[in-house]
Order: C-alpha cells, then sequence, then structure tokens
C-alpha cells in the first residue's frame, strides 16, 4: 500500500474504531446518576466462604490455599442467623442509600444461585439458599437500591488462563480457554441481572490482575446496558474511566489523592464519583483487625467525600453466622444519628462551590452554600471568593446569624467559639 492510500485508510481504521467505543448512555442510565449523586451514602459488604476462616477475602491467596482444600470451606458456611431485614434496617438507619454487596469475589464462589456452576452458596453450603435473592427482596421493600460487586478475577475458574498476577497456588492446570472464561462471566451476570430485579449498578474489581489480556469489556457492558439500561457500571481498574463507563470508583482514597497507592492512574474524569472505604482495615470479616474507625472519623470521611463531589461507600465484612460484628453496628448507629440531623448538607448536594481546604469542604444545593468546618485554624475563615453575592450566613445548627464581610477577596466570616472539637460546625451561606 502507497503512503497516499495507507493514511487515509489508518485514519479510517481508527475513525471506525472510535465509533465502535462510542457510548451514549441512556436517558433512563442518566436519571440513575443524577439519583447515585444525590444518594450520596451506601453501604459496601464483602461476603463469602472466607469468612468462616476470619482473615480477609484475600485469604485464598495469602495462605497459598489450593483449590481441593479451599472447596472444603463452603461446608462450614452457614449463616444461620442471617437477617436481610435487619442488614437492610442498619443500612438505612445509618443514613445509607443503597447496598453493593458481592456476587462473587476472587475466589471465585457465587454467592447466588447460578446455574452455570456449582461452586455457589446453594449447591455448597449447608446453608442452601440464594442470600443475595433475599436481600434483594428485602431491599425492594424498604427502596434500598442494590448493587453487585462482581469481580473479574477468578481463582477457581479453570479457564481464568493464563494467570494473573495473583492466585498462582490454587492448583489450576496450565491451560484454559480465556473466551471461555468471559463468557461464562457475562453468563452469570445475565444471571444476575435477569433474576433479580432492578439493579441499581455493577461494581466490576480485579481486571488489573491481568492488565494486558483482552478482557472484552465493551461487550460485557453493553450486555449489562442491554438487559438493564439503568443498571450502571463502574470498574474499580484504577485508570480513568473508560467507554460504557457510568461511575468513576476511587478505593481508599478522596478522588484526585493517593496516598494508597490505588490511584496512581486514576484522574477525576466528569462521570459520577464514589470512594469506598473499610470500618476497620479489611473488606472480608477479619477476627483480629481491631483498629475501628472512630465515628467522628467516619463522619468527616462522608462530608469530605461528599465536598469532593463524591459519594461515600463504607464497608462491613459480615461474620461467617450473618451477623455484623457489633463493633461495626453501633458506630453506625451513630453515623445514622449525625446523617438525620445534618443529611440536609450532605443529600443531594455537590462539591464545591469551593474547592476542599485543609478547613474543611464546601457542598452546595440550590441558593444554599454549606461550609462544613473540620479543622478551625483560627477564629475568622476566609472563603475564596466563588462570584456570588452573599444574602447572609447562619450556623445550621441554631440558624444563628454570623457576623462577616464580603470583598474582592472573598467572604470573611467570624466563627462561633469553641468548635475546635467538634466533628464538623456547618455554616449555611445563602446566596
Ligand atoms: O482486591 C480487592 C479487595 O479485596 C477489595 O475488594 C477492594 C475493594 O475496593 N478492591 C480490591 C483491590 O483493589
Amino acid at each position: 500500500m502507497t503512503r497516499k492510500i495507507l493514511i487515509p485508510f489508518l485514519l479510517l481504521m481508527a475513525f471506525q474504531a472510535n465509533a465502535q467505543i462510542k457510548y451514549t448512555p441512556s436517558p433512563e442510565n442518566l436519571k440513575s446518576r443524577e439519583w447515585f449523586q444525590d444518594a450520596r451514602f451506601g453501604l459496601f459488604i464483602h461476603w463469602g466462604v472466607y469468612s468462616v476462616l476470619g482473615d480477609g477475602e484475600w485469604v485464598m491467596n495469602n495462605q497459598n490455599i489450593d483449590k481441593e482444600t479451599y472447596q472444603k470451606l463452603p461446608n462450614f458456611f452457614n449463616p444461620v442467623n442471617y437477617d436481610p431485614k435487619e442488614w437492610v434496617a442498619m443500612a438505612k438507619a445509618a443514613g445509607m442509600k443503597y447496598i453493593t454487596i458481592t456476587s462473587k469475589h476472587h475466589d471465585g464462589f457465587a454467592m447466588f444461585d447460578s446455574k452455570l456452576t456449582d461452586w455457589d452458596i446453594v449447591d455448597r453450603t449447608p446453608y442452601k439458599k440464594d442470600i443475595i435473592k433475599m436481600l434483594a427482596e428485602e431491599c425492594r421493600k424498604e427502596g434500598i437500591k442494590l448493587f453487585f460487586y462482581h469481580s473479574h478475577l477468578d481463582w477457581y475458574q479453570e479457564n481464568y488462563f493464563p494467570l494473573g498476577r495473583t492466585g498462582h497456588s490454587s492448583g489450576r492446570p496450565e491451560k484454559g480457554d480465556w473466551y471461555k472464561y468471559l463468557d461464562y462471566m457475562d453468563g452469570q451476570l445475565t444471571e444476575l441481572l435477569t433474576n433479580y430485579g432492578e439493579i441499581g449498578g455493577i461494581w466490576f474489581d480485579g481486571d488489573w490482575d491481568k492488565l494486558d489480556a483482552d478482557w472484552r469489556l465493551e461487550k460485557t457492558y453493553s450486555l449489562i446496558h442491554k438487559l438493564q439500561p439503568a443498571c450502571m457500571v463502574g470498574n474499580n481498574h484504577h485508570l480513568a474511566p473508560f467507554p460504557g463507563e457510568d461511575f468513576q470508583m476511587f478505593e481508599k482514597d478522596l478522588p484526585g489523592h493517593n496516598t494508597t497507592g490505588f490511584s496512581g492512574d486514576s484522574k477525576v474524569g466528569s462521570l459520577p464519583l464514589e470512594t469506598c472505604e473499610t470500618m476497620n482495615n479489611s473488606w472480608g470479616f477479619n477476627l483480629q483487625d481491631k483498629r475501628y474507625k472512630s465515628t467522628k472519623s467516619i463522619i468527616q470521611y462522608i462530608v469530605k467525600a461528599a465536598g469532593y463531589n463524591s459519594n461515600f461507600l463504607l464497608n462491613v465484612g459480615p461474620m461467617p453466622d450473618g451477623r455484623i460484628q457489633p463493633e461495626f453496628v453501633s458506630t453506625l448507629k451513630e453515623v445514622g444519628k449525625w446523617m438525620e440531623k445534618y443529611g440536609e448538607t450532605i443529600y443531594g448536594t455537590r462539591g464545591g462551590p469551593v474547592p476542599p481546604k485543609s478547613w474543611g469542604v464546601t457542598t452546595y444545593k440550590n441558593n444554599k452554600v454549606y461550609v462544613h468546618v473540620m479543622n478551625a485554624e483560627n477564629s475568622n475563615l476566609l472563603i475564596p471568593d466563588f462570584g456570588k453575592k452573599v444574602k447572609g450566613i447562619t450556623l445550621f445548627t441554631t440558624s444563628e446569624k454570623l457576623k462577616y464581610k464580603q470583598d474582592t477577596f472573598g467572604i470573611t466570616i467570624s466563627l462561633p467559639k469553641d468548635i475546635a472539637d467538634e466533628t464538623d460546625t456547618i455554616l449555611v451561606i445563602e446566596i
């Protein structure tokens, strides 16, 4: 091919490839995104047969447990105290609007009744019940949206081959049909999006295990949107969003930060945002992990996330008997009390108009800007100019009017005395 023909040909190919990956979200999907952003606070649940060992959800990999041995675990998983009513009531009382639960984690074990494998809760455990179905029904009754965390990575399936960076001790044979694995994954997603009613979203994780693999994401994402157009797709690939995704998530970090090393390549995009965090230091149940976060730090995380225009997804790892550990339950109760009082400054708001500062963050809704002071530095607070004329400033809790001065530098507010120890002092600027 001559240069003259080759260049237009390559341009045409590039154009076609782009046209293929162009994604236009449906009106239903756009509505879900608005709902999602208004919701601001959700419950993350990491639950699987690994909880029996009380050593987190990576135990199969971390303790080098081979597949044959790991298969004994479901025999001990009998969550007789599992009560979805209690879980959903707990989430609601904490002020959470949605639940994201692991339908399958990296051990490949389906927590739902899958017809595509017997490596699932109904076929392998003495409990024999589909906990996802039970939860879906309760969520529907209580007006809580349900999302599924679904792992791309699978330490159990033989077709997950070539192996990625993890799960090498599982003892799988040195062969497998990758595209059959992807068909299997799409098949399970079809089950999840067909048999469990309306699903808020799919939260993927684990493609970082095989960065150079053909994950066929486009096909999987279109399948999801075809089955349920309103269902939001998110992927914890730790990169900037790909076409077909509807929200962007961050792990253990606020958007744009990278204190944990997960978010190195994830530039903040324009999709709705979500950040997730643990209540101690583990996702799956960990018997020995007592690094419980305080109620204050959790509330401040919710507030900061909202100031960054992001949702906050807070994790619990239920125990193998189906209960959520009392330490988490009591903290969530306290968080709920705060949300009940101050939720107006979080739900339905968007981050800004002033970017996060060392003293705190701002959120806004209609003609109100909520100033969340979490770290008062002195008795006056200078808010940089954000281009609006201020009509008045009050303290959220008492509606007490505060003195302020607005000039070309911004707004200087006289803070009430003795707020140093408060979780969050909220000022309301009316514009
Ligand atoms: O490997 C997982 C981990 O187990 C957990 O599910 C978290 C949740 O964000 N994500 C992965 C690590 O990026």
